[in-house]
């Protein structure tokens, strides 16, 4: 890819395209060559302010927030459907602008359709119940949609965690003003722009950019604001939670981890090590879930690391449009000094670097951000790599011999989000999925989630669950209504 894509990346806010109040617009980068991709709109808080204001003039005035959530299911399977047939282009725009492999943004594309007709089917069975009270009455709750929800979006699966919060907020009828990441907000863009033709009212669906203290806190703090769903950074979810607290609104958070894989000996080791590379080299590493701590049992040590050092140095480097490359760059150079960064430290607090270890520094890719898969054996447990969160292709190994061991490896962390089980016996891995704090274990498996299963991590991982059955109900509110049946007796 050379040159800039031609049309400007503006606001969509009630329905317009629009360069925001001071008109200021600035380029984002092709990770791949940091070249320049596209002029987007910059808004501050001014622009913030208009785009709550405009979402909740909709939500008052419009049919959107009505009791007919069929209307609503209808319009998100028209917006399903736009995104599918131009699922190519969409998933072209998130590889230039994000860095993913085609191949990635194809089933991030996928996925996101998938989520939008999964609420879709949801919008209309968003019910309250009747409760039986004591005497001559009828109570019963009704599920209300909240107002003006905020979505705050990070820059790892644009559109795909842009979407899922967005998606069953507007199923249950609220408005929405979705916020990306400045150095991603290319798709979420495209995408505001086909509410219109898919039957949203104006202003139902906002997508306003700019940067997150400015905008995002903006957004947050703004009086309209009734909800806010954030994926990004512990700091600043915490921050976010701090700011929800203040004003009593529900915060949704998704906060990232350090997800332990634990290898029991009888594990098929190559199956295993397929799994474990797809889980920590997928998307270039930069995932919340990533499996990042392969925890082995010793007499299978060697052998597992063998087989995934193999793969990380067989696996083809390159920009993510050209069909060849099995991993695309790192988002951004600073995220690239940062991975680095930990893999030095990890290296002078004693680990052994086995694979990796260095970014590509010869042309074509010296221009991008790419940095090789890397496994990092025997690093201390109390290294800064082993502790933090890279959100890179580096994987820290640790043996164990115990399964109690295995376990405390694996839980000795301040997230929760996922955790991976390899072995045969049944036993061993239902006791385990048992004792490890995560969110999410998957046994025998690569990460893997679909919209109908619900999606958030324990501990420093978050707060709150996406997905799942009961994720449109989570942007209602419950009322209930009590009425007194009892007929006053006639005077006589
Ligand atoms: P964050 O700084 O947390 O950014 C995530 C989103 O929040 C972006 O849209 C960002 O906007 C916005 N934001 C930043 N500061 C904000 C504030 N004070 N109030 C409201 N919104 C704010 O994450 P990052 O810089 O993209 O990445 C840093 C680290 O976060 C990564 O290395 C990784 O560890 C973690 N991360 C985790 C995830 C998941 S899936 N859990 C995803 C991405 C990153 P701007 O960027 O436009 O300022």
């Amino acid at each position: 890819m050379s040159g800039t894509l031609e049309r400007p990346f503006d606001f969509v806010i009630g329905g317009a395209e629009t360069p925001g109040a001071r008109g200021e617009r600035a380029p984002v980068k092709n990770p791949a060559s940091n070249a320049e991709l596209a002029q987007v709109a910059v808004g501050h808080a001014d622009d913030a302010r208009h785009a709550m204001e405009v979402a909740q003039t909709a939500f008052e005035s419009s049919w959107w927030a009505s009791d007919d959530g069929g209307r609503r299911a209808k319009a998100l399977v028209k917006l399903a459907g736009l995104l599918e047939s131009r699922l190519e282009e969409f998933a072209r725009l998130e590889t230039l602008n994000m860095g993913k492999t085609l191949k990635e943004s194809r089933g991030d594309m996928a996925f996101v359709v998938r989520t939008i007709e999964y609420v879709a089917g949801l919008a209309d069975k968003v019910q309250g119940e009747t409760i039986s009270v004591p005497g001559a009455r009828l109570d019963y709750t009704l599920r209300e949609p909240l107002g003006v929800t905020v979505h705050i979006a990070p820059w790892n699966y644009p559109l795909l965690l842009a979407v899922r919060g967005v998606a069953p907020a507007l199923a249950a009828g609220n408005a929405a003003v979705l916020k990306p990441a400045s150095l991603t907000p290319l798709t979420a863009i495209a995408f505001g722009r086909l509410a219109k033709e898919a039957g949203i009212p104006d202003g139902i669906l906002n997508v306003v950019v700019g940067s997150g203290s400015e905008v995002g806190e903006g957004l947050v703090s703004d009086v309209r604001c009734r909800s806010v769903t954030f994926t990004g950074s512990g700091e600043v979810g915490r921050r976010i939670a701090e700011i929800a607290a203040r004003r009593t609104i529900p915060a949704t958070l998704e906060l990232g981890g350090k997800s332990p894989v634990v290898v029991f000996p009888d594990a098929d080791l190559d199956r295993a090590a397929r799994g474990i590379a797809f889980g920590i080299f997928g998307n270039a590493g930069q995932m919340c879930w990533a499996g990042s701590r392969l925890i082995v049992h010793a007499s299978v040590h060697r052998a597992l690391v063998e087989r995934v050092a193999k793969i990380a140095t067989a696996t083809r480097l390159g920009p993510g449009t050209e069909a060849e490359s099995e991993m695309g760059p790192l988002v951004s150079p600073d995220h690239l000094q940062k991975v680095a960064g930990y893999v030095e430290s990890a290296r002078s607090e004693g680990g052994k670097v086995v694979a990796g270890g260095s970014r590509v520094d010869e042309a074509p890719l010296a221009e991008g951000n790419f940095y090789r898969p890397t496994i990092v054996d025997d690093a201390p447990p109390a290294a800064k790599a082993v502790r933090e969160e890279i959100f890179g292709p580096v994987l820290v190994v640790h043996p164990f011999e115990t399964t109690d061991e295995a376990v405390r490896l694996a839980n000795a962390t301040d997230f929760g989000l996922f955790a991976a089980l390899w072995t045969k016996e049944l036993s061993t891995a239902h006791s385990v999925a048992r004792r490890l704090e995560a969110g999410m274990v998957s046994v025998n498996e690569a990460p893997v989630t679909f919209p109908q299963t619900p999606f958030g991590g324990f501990k420093g991982s978050g707060l709150g669950f996406e997905q799942g059955a009961d994720v449109v109900r989570a942007y209602t509110r419950r009322k209930n209504v009590v009425v007194n049946l009892s007929v006053p007796k006639p005077k006589t």
